[in-house]
């Protein structure tokens, strides 16, 4: 008989506690989080070309579906064993769900502001279902930020937006998991921008591992914003960012000034994708077998513009990250796609249909 090999995974706090800041055991919330797969795409050659790998880190199998849950398992366990008993964020919808869930797990309450009619279905049932408190506010993301920011110094509330410092500890576990899948740094990452968060998460994992000695490179690292939700890139805030990629429709990021050192640093770019540049490589990855949300695709759909430049060379590695799952909007996923088609139960008349 065969023995069984343990494979477990303790989550992100306990997996990286020695890049992390310590946490008491019995205040650690975890859901398991992280150790995502780093997956590697095959059927984009006649967009790309052959000889770029690009490899995708799909967040999206997080368990609230989103990367949010990296952040999230440190912010919330830092406020329970700091004896907190409710946090509070703003939110385009994933914080929002991964707050919910977090805070459900550790016995905390969870307020929750999000764009009324502005979040995607997936998001809004979960941070209903896991018992937060939800308040849509009738403006954008950057107008709830301003109020919670207030409520948590006011009130006996911590505050889990990525402002919190321990959200980007917790986040930049993705980059140290991409250098342990690769066995070395890509020499690019590629991620949408919303409030810029990710990227500056990211960059300090990458940084953290170079300095440790366990990668030699370091990655350049390309952002994207939405065109109608592009703060960084024109240099001013958006009052009324627009775009269908709801997640980062932000037009005042709280890390702005971080992923422009990223993007420094790194020898990087901060650029911008349409709407339809965004919709074509969330298909393009439905079409290789992996269901992202819209604003994920940023990230592809920046690969796709800096090949048509000319950036890059033959065999380079380049990581997209997928930031959240496509079920969390199914509404767009329906609209981007072929109605099915209506058919009477009958083998011919199915048969027919068919085309056979
Ligand atoms: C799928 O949930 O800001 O640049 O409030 O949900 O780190 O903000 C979400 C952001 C990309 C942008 N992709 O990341 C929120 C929120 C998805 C996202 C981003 C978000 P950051």
């Amino acid at each position: 008989m065969q023995a069984i090999k343990p494979n477990i995974w303790n989550g992100v706090i306990r997996e990286f506690q020695e890049f992390l800041p310590k946490v008491k055991d019995d205040s650690i919330v975890t859901l398991r989080e992280g150790n995502t797969p780093l997956i590697e795409a095959v059927n984009m050659g006649e967009v790309i070309g052959n000889e770029l790998k690009i490899f995708l880190k799909y967040e999206g199998l997080n368990p609230t579906c989103s990367f949010k849950d990296r952040g999230m398992t440190m912010a919330v366990s830092k406020a329970k064993e700091e004896g907190s008993h409710a946090i509070i964020c703003a939110s385009t919808g994933n914080t929002a769900a991964a707050a919910a869930a977090y805070a459900a797990r550790g016995g905390l309450r969870a307020y929750v502001l999000i764009p009324e009619g502005k979040i995607a279905l997936g998001k809004l049932s979960q941070a209903m279902m896991h018992g937060a408190a939800v308040i849509q506010i009738q403006g954008n993301f950057d107008e709830a930020l301003i109020i919670v920011k207030e409520v948590s110094k006011a009130y006996p509330v911590t505050l889990v937006n990525s402002i919190n410092p321990y959200r980007l500890e917790g986040q930049k576990t993705a980059a140290f998991e991409v250098c342990n899948h690769l066995s070395f740094a890509p020499a690019y990452h590629f991620l949408p921008v919303g409030n810029a968060g990710n990227i500056t998460a990211y960059w300090k994992g990458y940084k953290e591992f170079k300095e440790k000695g366990i990668i030699n490179t370091l990655p350049k690292m390309f952002g994207f914003e939405a065109e109608g939700a592009a703060p960084i890139v024109r240099g001013y805030a958006i009052k009324n960012p627009e775009t269908i990629a709801s997640a980062i429709r932000i037009g005042n990021p709280s890390s702005w000034e971080n992923a422009v050192k990223a993007r420094d640093e790194s020898g990087g770019v901060i650029d911008m994708v349409s709407d339809d540049e965004i919709i074509y490589a969330y298909k393009l990855l439905a079409r290789d077998g992996i269901f992202c949300e819209p604003a994920s695709a940023a990230s592809l759909a920046g690969v796709i513009k800096m090949h048509k430049k000319g950036i890059f060379k033959n065999g380079d590695t380049i990581v997209c990250t997928l930031t959240g799952h496509g079920l969390k909007d199914p509404d767009t996923a329906i609209k981007s796609s072929d109605k099915p088609i209506t058919a009477e139960p009958e083998l011919s008349k199915v048969v027919e249909l068919l085309g056979f």
